[in-house]
């Protein structure tokens, strides 16, 4: 089971986009295990972009993500951050295929909606930055016998 961290950037709260795009996530099976709204600051949001310090859209892409509001969500779920990954698309919504987050909401390059983990150790790196221990909620998924087959041990 991996974790992952997802944004849902200023964007999609504005669009009025939030339900639509949890539902995605919940539908497919992910458990939610971390959820908040929070205004991000300028120095969070250079900390969490800090591979992209001086690229070109480096500034505008701080000045974005920290414009107003977001929601920050930590899902649970078996390769959760690869497949969160393929639901969002690719990065600029002008080439994202239809059917996935990006595809089917974002035109813009920038304005793409949503961040999710590239990587387990940028997952954990992620959930570190944007979530205090105690504000990630292990519990025991209602019907998870019906999401995974258990049925011998493993979970296919
Ligand atoms: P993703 O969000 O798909 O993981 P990253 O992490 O490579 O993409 O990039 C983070 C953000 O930086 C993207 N959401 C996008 O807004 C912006 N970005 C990435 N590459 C470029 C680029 N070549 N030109 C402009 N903005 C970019």
């Amino acid at each position: 089971m991996e974790k992952t961290l997802i944004i849902l950037k200023p964007d999609a709260v504005q669009r009025r986009l939030v339900g639509k795009i949890i539902s995605r996530f919940e539908e497919k099976g992910f458990q939610i295990i971390g959820l908040k709204m929070i205004r991000i600051s300028e120095e969070m949001a250079k900390k969490h972009y800090a591979a992209h310090e001086g690229k070109d859209f480096f500034e505008p892409l701080v000045r974005y993500t920290s414009s107003a509001p977001v929601i920050i969500m930590a899902l649970k779920g078996k390769n959760a951050i690869e497949i969160v990954r393929k639901m969002m698309g690719a990065t600029f919504g002008s080439k994202a295929e239809p059917g996935t987050i990006r595809g089917d909401y974002a035109l813009s390059n920038r304005f793409n909606l949503i961040h999710g983990s590239d990587s387990p150790a940028s997952a954990e790196n992620e959930i570190g930055i944007f979530f205090d221990k105690r504000e990630i909620l292990e519990y025991d998924p209602a019907g998870i016998q019906w999401i995974y087959d258990m049925s011998a041990g493993d979970i296919i």
